[in-house]
């Protein structure tokens, strides 16, 4: 596998020299600042991709060339939006960049509850509380009517935290579920957006009546667009899984287990349509069974995130040190040597240690927590060659 690293770009307060100090061989990127639904220009491309390599590196995966909703809704502009993200990846191509990753996570990307939930050996770790999740739908966002989505008991949690939660709270909540998490990769609601809540509201508003079925018949629209360009340029699409992989907030979700996986990959069922293998978001299910997952779905595994979580009883999870957790990433690592591609692979989060919270800018992407997780995968990596005899 490529040693790969999410870098923000210029205004990332982890720099690029940073990055070659600690061993990263590419860098996965995005263009930030273009709005979602435009049109990556060459000249932009370009530039970023002239930056990465004054460092000596390599723009090796791009994360992600977003998605724009009325694609995922099937829009009246869902045509021309897509004829821009044809134009977007000609021009990807044309610069050499082949491998793009994104989602197809109706209105919003990944959700946790808790940024800096504290561990007993004193770092902090992302966490997701079901009841306070459930809490903010139905106390917060959708209401009473959201409550068909959760059975009793969880139900009896959301209704015994909810006095419990003051105004302070509340406000936390909403700021971590929809904005901090969302904004910095090109989600749909950032920081300083007035009323969030409503903004959101309105763009579930969207989906009334999107069924599993319409989202996954609109992801096959829009694969089977953007395939003939894809061969053309030899471009991967990789999409990633939703996290969690569950249906949220009444939203379709269709990244979940192996089940949709398999009908992704043969609803399109050619190379260029391919599979991030996000080990953190698949091992947040208790239902997934990460190895076999890994194994199945191999040949068309174009990028890798090294991740592992620990589901807890009641359906809360939290991420793990990358060497615990229920993804074994020692055995995944063993299945992705053995590939003949090299694939691209990025540890995804860390923990926050020593000090990051005060350097870090993005929510899960400390300097110090992703050395380390990069550390230890190096090491994994490192053994399993060693016994691989490569
Ligand atoms: C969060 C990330 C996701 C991921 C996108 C890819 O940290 O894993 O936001 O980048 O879903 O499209």
């Amino acid at each position: 596998m490529e040693k790969t690293w999410r870098w923000f770009g210029s205004k990332d307060r982890i720099t690029l020299q940073m990055l070659r100090q600690i061993g990263v061989e590419g860098v996965v990127s995005s263009l930030y600042d273009v709005p979602n639904g435009e049109i990556w220009t060459p000249e932009a491309i370009n530039a970023h991709k002239a930056q990465i390599e004054a460092a000596g590196l390599k723009w090796s995966v791009v994360e992600s060339l977003p998605v724009s909703e009325a694609i995922k809704y099937g829009g009246q502009q869902r045509n021309r939006l897509i004829a821009r993200y044809k134009q977007s990846l000609i021009n990807l191509g044309e610069a050499g960049i082949k491998t793009v990753c994104y989602n197809f996570m109706p209105v919003i990307d990944w959700v946790r509850t808790d940024l800096l939930r504290p561990c007993e050996d004193g770092a902090y770790s992302l966490y997701f509380d079901k009841a306070k999740y459930a809490y903010f739908d139905t106390y917060i966002v959708r209401g009473e009517s959201a409550r068909q989505d959760y059975d009793k008991e969880l139900l009896a949690r959301v209704d015994a935290l909810a006095p419990m939660m003051t105004d302070a709270d509340n406000a936390q909540l909403i700021d971590t579920i929809i904005v901090k998490t969302q904004g910095f990769i090109s989600g749909n609601i950032k920081e300083g957006d007035a009323d969030p809540v409503g903004l959101f509201r309105e763009l579930l508003s969207h989906y009334d009546g999107v069924t599993k079925q319409d989202l996954r018949e609109n992801l096959r629209y829009f694969l089977s667009e953007i395939m003939p360009v894809c061969e053309e340029y030899g471009i991967n699409m990789c999409i990633h899984p939703d996290d969690p992989p569950m249906p949220v907030f009444g939203l379709p979700r269709i990244v979940c287990d192996a089940e949709d996986i398999a009908w992704i990959l043969s609803a399109v069922d050619n190379p260029h349509n391919g599979l991030t293998f996000c080990a953190g978001s698949l091992s947040s299910g208790a239902h997934n069974d990460v190895l076999e997952m890994a194994e199945r779905f191999a040949s068309r595994i174009r990028f890798v995130h090294l991740r592992s979580c620990e589901v807890l009883p009641g359906g809360d999870f939290i991420e793990a040190p990358h060497t615990g957790g229920r993804a074994d990433l020692v055995a995944l690592v063993q299945i992705f040597e053995q590939l003949e591609e090299k694939l691209p692979m990025r540890v995804d989060h860390g923990r926050t240690i020593l000090s990051d919270e005060q350097t870090s800018d993005n929510p899960g992407y400390s300097f110090h927590g992703r050395m380390l997780a990069l550390a230890q995968v190096e090491g994994i990596i490192t053994a399993v060659r060693h016994q691989l005899n490569k």
